[in-house]
């Protein structure tokens, strides 16, 4: 591509604000790392007192929420840090990131001041600490909108139109509700808000040191943007809240330039007064462009605080289960995606009860029981379920007379628990096998060509065996398993490119030849598992998609 190829010696910087930690990783021309960094919030800035980085709201049901200005001061710690570690942040020629997604935060009248006047001697978290309508930001494990979801999906006539509109039915996470709960509880900090921000445009927006766009991608996680147009919806915008066009700003490719860097970065941390803020997306879209993922076959899974699995496809088809995004790095197609709330977590809880928590207690369990876990199958909601719309609670069956060749004659039964073994290998086949049923319905590929794994849980060995044996293909991996932070600078890298080629270039172009020697490159974990094996799972998925439809017509919302 002649005239507009990376400069050697420069440096792209990647960030990660997610919902327990914020993580940078620096990768150089070629794509190799430089050095990555990890502040977590509740070890490291303990005097927010939050619990796995949030705030579990005992007063009001489903109200999880994090305190935004803890998110400023993460990023501060790490970017000290990386001045620690000596990185020359003169060589960084463009910066971008990831935020978790649908989380929103709510600027004060006014701030837009505060922000392009940061004075560089002071600390950002004490300059921007009063700068917020709202000092909690909702987050994606909030489950409190449920009559705001029917209330939109009504307006706009139905859920599946409302699907067909933003590539999504109403989800209690999604911005749109969210922002509609606090114009309803807290209308006079709505009137007195003149930015919504998701995580992902917030950070970008202290970055430039003025309000950032919203990228197309992580836009369609709010059920405000039309997915076709890449508009905001004013049907949907109508349905949500009042003046709301006007307090979210205007959209962004995700691959655009956000502006140059503040002049706060420049004189604090010396960085180049050229370095470019690239737009800021959502973390699994990052995640999709970090994993290099480009062909329709594959499939990625991340084992993070939530759960995801997600493709790219060409098409949107409208659907009740799963969400559809642009995709991050194309001008066309889409990123197709599932989101589990019960992920880490809950693999935690079950570890620190059952497996004296630790993980190598845990993955002695998984290696001592065998596949299949002689018919036990469990159910387990530490926090209100997504896949499937469930509460808070644990389930437990176990199949008489299954042998794995037929459903013919079995029989399910209640039980109140499991021995400890069995109960960890019933949280590692349960969730897998919900992955794979609900894939399978939302018409991801199936058996995928091959599963990308990443996320902290993607670590574990043992439980990737339990992935490739479940559904039947080869699992690979990346070098990090942060693959949001390092997908950030490599879009960064992007944004970078395209804005020097004057229009969007394939992403593709720049890794295409070298991809085998970068920290990019994609490496077998663990092979395809036995296909007899990967059958008589397929006939335990089925039957564990009967029970489950039976719990949500008993306790779910439809
Ligand atoms: P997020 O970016 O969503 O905050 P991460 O992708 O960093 O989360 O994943 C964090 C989770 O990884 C932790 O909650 C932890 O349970 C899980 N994890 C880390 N190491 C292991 C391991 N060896 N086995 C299973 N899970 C692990
Ligand atoms: C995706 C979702 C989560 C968050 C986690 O829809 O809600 O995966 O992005 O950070």
């Amino acid at each position: 591509m002649e005239g507009a190829s990376l400069p050697q010696d420069s440096y792209f910087l990647g960030f990660d604000s997610s919902t327990q930690s914020v993580k940078a990783t620096v990768l150089d021309a070629n794509f190799n790392i430089v050095t990555t960094e990890i502040v977590n919030f509740d070890s490291e800035l303990p005097h927010y007192n939050t619990k796995d980085g949030v705030y579990r709201d005992p007063s009001v049901n489903g109200r999880i929420v994090s305190p935004t200005i803890m998110w400023v001061e993460a990023l501060e710690l790490v970017l000290n840090r990386l001045e620690k570690s000596k990185l020359d942040f003169g060589k960084i020629a463009a910066v971008s990131g990831s935020g978790q997604q649908h989380g929103s935060v709510y600027w004060k009248t006014g701030s837009s001041t505060i922000l392009s006047s940061l004075d560089s001697k002071k600390k950002l978290v004490d300059q921007l600490s009063g700068a917020f309508s709202i000092k909690e930001s909702p987050i994606w494990m909030d489950s409190s909108t449920t009559e705001q979801c029917t209330e939109i999906e009504k307006a706009v006539g139905g859920a599946l139109e409302l699907s067909k509109i933003s590539g999504s039915r109403a989800y209690e996470r999604f911005t749109g509700p969210q922002i509609r709960r606090i114009f309803e509880t807290q209308p006079e900090a709505y009137s007195n808000t003149e930015r919504i921000s998701l995580v992902s445009s917030f950070m970008a927006s202290l970055f430039t040191g003025r309000y950032a766009c919203i990228d197309h991608t992580d836009a369609a996680g709010m059920n405000l943007m039309d997915i076709k147009e890449r508009a905001w919806s004013k049907r949907v915008l109508e349905a949500t809240a009042p003046g709301l066009e006007e307090k979210l700003g205007k959209l962004a490719p995700a691959h655009a330039v956000a502006g140059l860097i503040a002049p706060y970065f420049v004189e604090r941390y010396h960085f180049d007064k050229n370095c470019l803020v690239i737009q800021w997306s959502g973390d699994n879209p990052n995640s999709l462009a970090g994993l290099t993922l480009n062909t329709p076959g594959d499939l990625a899974i991340s084992l993070g605080t939530s759960d995801t699995l997600f493709g790219i496809t060409s098409e949107h088809k409208p659907c009740l289960e799963g969400h559809v995004f642009p995709n991050p790095v194309d001008t066309k197609g889409y990123m197709v995606m599932l989101c589990y709330k019960n992920g880490s977590l809950t693999r935690e809880d079950v570890r620190n009860r059952c497996a004296d928590k630790s993980w190598d207690v845990f993955n002695t369990f998984l290696q001592q029981t065998k596949p299949l876990n002689g018919g036990k199958l469990g159910f387990y909601y530490k926090d209100h379920e997504i896949i499937p719309p469930l509460p808070v609670g644990f389930h437990r069956f176990v199949l008489e007379n299954f042998n794995g060749n037929s459903l013919d004659g079995v029989k399910e039964s209640e039980v109140v628990e499991f021995d400890s073994a069995s109960e960890v290998r019933a949280i590692v086949e349960g969730q897998l096998l919900s992955m794979r049923g609900h894939a399978e319905r939302f018409g991801m590929p199936s058996p995928p060509k091959r599963i990308i794994a990443t996320g902290g849980a993607s670590a574990n060995t043992s439980i990737l065996d339990s992935v490739a044996s479940i559904f039947g293909c080869d699992v690979y991996k990346i070098q990090s398993s942060d693959s949001a932070s390092m997908g950030a600078a490599l879009r960064a890298a992007h944004g970078w490119l395209c804005n020097k080629k004057g229009s969007f270039v394939p992403i593709s172009c720049m890794y295409a030849d070298k991809l085998e020697t970068t920290s990019l490159n994609l490496k077998l974990a663990v092979n395809a598992g036995d296909q007899e094996l990967v059958s008589k799972y397929g006939l335990l998925m089925k039957k564990r998609l009967e029970i489950e439809n039976r719990l949500v017509q008993k306790l779910g919302r439809m």
